[in-house]
């Protein structure tokens, strides 16, 4: 818990957190640490920049999480040395809207929480004296900022770094959407040449016109100098001017690509008459050229390149939005070794120095701003978004990395959602999207006219027909064939479909993917079940389908990590779960795939059995094991016994496995590369507690989960088998050949969501056939029919939820009462997971009964735990 100090003492820390400047040169400072935060301004902490005030209460049981105001202080020291120069203050993103005053005077707002801004600061300074800095954060909605509604968490505070930035009167404009002053374009890009020709914006802020030099260096990879050349400036007085400068020829460049990111440094040095510098910066030049094709896809420097990588969010396990860069930077390292050669910034631009490393390491990269799932009529909103997309376009112009510029995702899903919008409503709204999606297409092609435009919509005729779909280059389809809507198989038919209507369209499968947590797998996998095997499934599919489609430009998998989304009530609730890794970045076995399928550098084999924990096989039970590599064939061996010769095919081979009860060696063996992994296994041949003392069953599930909370793994249900175990009636809750999962809704107090969301309704016995003996039995309930937060993006049909409440049984254990008269919904009135437990006496070989006899409504029951007591 951070510490909570009272205002009086708050001068007292903000004096012991300032920064001393007393320079005459440029110079950037970053002020991250010792800033004052406060939610009411009586109650005051001390914290450091990356900072939310979302990273608990956006994950807890409380439905919501708090989004309103946030202040912050922090004083700085300024000296007179510094008197000349001019001075500003910059914020490189705070969500979502800020505030600002020096001493206690207001010097600025800025609305839009993905993109940064800048004041100049300089006649607002005590020189010598501490300076007060003051910022109002604000992450209430608000119908005039974007985003208005998505399936994310809005995180609020000063979540990338502050700077300081003081420079002589002579400098690079940092006024123009808050660029670095200047932009690269390539006029010529060939094998043979490339020219490269610089707009930079310099400032003059004296009084008198100055004669200055800037001078432009560029270097190779290795530090060469190639060329260089001096553009002499007459700089007006108190004014900011543009130039365009073209530099020197390059002659047989090196071309940048993701296999080969060769990267140029292009150094511009600013100089008064004197030779003195006045500033400088230093920018990537990657040479390279795309176009596409409706037919043929998508081109990088004239040939064909199939677009393959994820989306990525940028909040972390733990951290909000306030993630440290050198975590996220582990990401883009992450995602490069899987062999993705494009990474999508969803929903809004990411941090800078992720882009900088998409140059080094050669990914491609969409970037876009957060105009997501409707778009308010105002021309406060309009404004808004048209600033925020000129900024992320200057902001981010120079990466050479940044190829697809886009402004939209789904922008139509809430009128398609919202049945209580008129025919008037929707047709306003409309034209309202199309317009707004216009004016964006428009300011992003004349700002970025060597880009790409890109646009993500969702399985819905609305793209086409209001002919949205055909304002940008690229129109990027989010399709969830075999989640939210029908079956794997249709993705191909659909786009075949959109192919043939609009063949002059280049498509894009801009996100796929079903929500998949490790703790849950099986034999069977179904569509929204969350099992890792569900997940597995429609991924290799998907890749299939979409490599076989030379139309496609490329495909980016939704979503490379999972992310929180406050609302959600997926396996992990507040978490959207449909990452190749893990929110704290552990990666599925699926991510191993995308490296089989997509890194050929170095020979590569996963045995997909890191997550196989507490797998229980009954009889002669074998289990189906993935093994994943880039290698074309090997042997599989089991417990030092040759099991298969097999072939990979689209990276993977399955093989059927009959483990032995406890440790079991699986080992791969190709012809340059081998893998061994170890699975414990309970391998039994009747309940007879002999070499386990715990046994317990996911109800209502076809599912294994492995319970950390318990330390145990359930079982997957059945209908009873003599000798074993399973329910005599019945029906799974929720569950329809759409949707797996029983609950979609976070359960308070758990962490087993698996376990209490998958149930069984009308189950009036279920029968343990265990030996006589004393046993701990835990019986697990949950009420399923209290109201929660509705999911949108849960988008087929599913019954709603009503508030009955009338839902009264009698719990009995082989005829011995464990509970009467048992309401849950009063004694539970909310999603509680509600555990029974007792200890019993099995007699007479009897087995274990458990009754559920119902007084009103239908006996509900999501599973139980049975304990051997010796
Ligand atoms: C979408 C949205 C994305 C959601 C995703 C999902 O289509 O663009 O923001 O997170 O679906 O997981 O439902």
């Amino acid at each position: 818990m951070p510490r909570r100090i009272t205002y009086k003492i708050l001068l007292f820390y903000i004096v012991l957190g300032v920064a001393f400047l007393c320079e005459t040169n440029g110079q950037t400072t970053t002020i991250n640490s010792g800033w004052q935060f406060s939610e009411d301004k009586t109650t005051w902490q001390t914290v450091n920049i990356p900072h939310t005030w979302n990273q608990d209460d956006a994950f807890d049981d409380e439905p919501g999480y708090r989004r309103g105001l946030g202040y912050y202080q922090k004083q700085v020291f300024i000296s007179s040395d510094a008197k000349e120069n001019s001075h500003y203050l910059k914020f490189n993103a705070v969500n979502q809207e800020a505030t600002v005053f020096i001493n206690g005077q207001e010097i600025g707002n800025h609305k839009g929480g993905y993109t940064a801004f800048n004041f100049n600061i300089s006649e607002f300074i005590n020189y010598d004296a501490y300076n007060v800095i003051e910022v109002t954060v604000d992450n209430s909605h608000n119908v005039d900022i974007p985003p208005l509604d998505a399936d994310f968490t809005f995180y609020g505070g000063i979540y990338r770094d502050v700077e300081l930035i003081t420079l002589p009167k002579q400098h690079f404009s940092l006024e123009d959407f808050a660029s670095d002053g200047f932009y690269i374009n390539y006029p010529r890009v060939s094998e043979e040449q490339a020219q490269i020709e610089v707009t930079a914006i310099l400032n003059n802020m004296a009084s008198i016109k100055e004669k200055t030099e800037l001078q432009f260096t560029l270097l190779d990879a290795e530090g060469r100098i190639v060329n260089s050349h001096t553009e002499k400036l007459k700089l007006q007085a108190e004014r900011s001017e543009e130039f365009k400068i073209q530099l020197p020829e390059v002659k047989s460049p090196k071309l940048w690509s993701p296999e080969n990111p060769y990267l140029y440094q292009l150094k511009l040095v600013l100089q008064d008459k004197d030779g003195k510098i006045l500033d400088s910066k230093t920018t990537n030049i990657g040479f390279r050229w795309v176009s596409v094709d409706p037919d043929k896809g998508f081109y990088l420097n004239g040939k064909p390149i199939k677009l393959i990588g994820v989306n990525r969010h940028q909040d972390y396990e733990g951290y909000g939005n306030a993630v440290p860069i050198a975590l996220q930077k582990k990401d883009i390292e992450l995602i490069k070794d899987m062999g993705s050669n494009v990474i999508r910034f969803a929903h809004y631009p990411h941090a800078r120095e992720l882009y900088d490393l998409c140059d080094q390491l050669g990914i491609l990269v969409w970037t876009e701003i957060p105009v997501i799932n409707i778009v308010t009529d105002s021309e406060a909103y309009f404004e808004t978004s048209t600033n925020m997309q000129k900024e992320h376009i200057k902001q981010y112009y120079n990466f050479p990395s940044v190829v697809m510029f886009g402004y939209m995702n789904e922008i139509f899903i809430r009128l398609v959602f919202n049945n209580k919008l008129t025919d008037q409503e929707r047709q306003d709204l409309k034209k309202a999207s199309v317009k707004l999606a216009t004016q964006l297409e428009d300011v992003t092609r004349e700002l970025a006219p060597n880009h790409i435009t890109v646009m993500a919509g969702h399985l819905n005729d609305v793209y086409n027909e209001t002919g949205i779909a055909d304002l940008p280059m690229i129109f990027g389809w989010n399709l969830y064939f075999g989640w939210y809507d029908k079956d794997i198989p249709d993705l191909g038919i659909f786009l075949d479909e959109q192919h043939k209507h609009y063949p002059k369209r280049s498509m894009l499968l801009s996100e796929y993917g079903p929500g998949a947590d490790v703790r849950i797998f099986t034999k069977t996998p179904k569509k929204f079940d969350f099992s890792t095997d569900y997940q597995a499934k429609l991924h290799q599919s998907y890749y299939k389908q979409i490599t076989e489609r030379p139309y496609m430009t490329g495909m980016t998998a939704w979503n490379y990590a999972d992310f929180g989304s406050e609302f959600r009530g997926d396996a992990i609730p507040h978490v959207n779960q449909k990452g190749l890794v893990q929110y704290n970045r552990t990666p599925k076995d699926i991510y191993y795939w995308y490296k089989s399928v997509l890194n050929d550098e170095q020979p590569f084999v996963h045995i997909a059995t890191d997550f196989l924990k507490g797998l229980t096989l009954f009889e002669d039970d074998s289990y189906a094991i993935q093994i994943v590599s880039n290698q074309e064939e090997g042997i599989v061996y089991l417990n030092g016994k040759k099991q298969a010769d097999v072939r990979f095919e689209n990276g993977v081979v399955t093989v059927e496995m009959p483990f032995i009860n406890g440790i079991n060696h699986i080992k791969l063996v190709s012809e340059t590369i081998s893998e061994e992994k170890t699975v414990k296994v309970l391998k039994l041949d009747a309940l007879d507690f002999k070499n386990f003392k715990r046994f317990g069953i996911n109800i209502g599930a076809h599912f294994y989960f492995n319970d950390e909370e318990r330390d145990i793994t359930f079982a997957p249900d059945q209908a009873y088998k003599n000798g074993w175990y399973g329910y005599l009636d019945g029906t799974p809750y929720g569950m329809t050949t759409d949707k797996n999962q029983g609950l979609p809704h976070d359960i308070k107090n758990s962490t087993s969501e698996p376990l209490f969301q998958t149930l069984l309704e009308g189950c009036t016995a279920y029968k343990v056939d265990i030996p006589d003996g004393n046993y701990k039995v835990d019986l697990f309930f949950v009420e399923p029919q209290i109201k929660s937060i509705e999911n949108i993006y849960n988008l087929s049909n599913r019954k709603e939820d009503s508030n009955q409440k009338k839902r009264v049984i009698d719990v009995l254990i082989n005829n011995n009462a464990i509970e009467k008269q048992f309401n849950l919904a009063i004694a539970y009135p909310q999603k509680y997971g509600v555990t029974l437990t007792s200890e019993v006496e099995i007699k007479n070989d009897k087995g274990l009964t458990i009754s559920l006899q119902p007084i009103e409504g239908r006996p509900v029951i999501s599973g139980v735990l049975i304990e051997k007591i010796n």
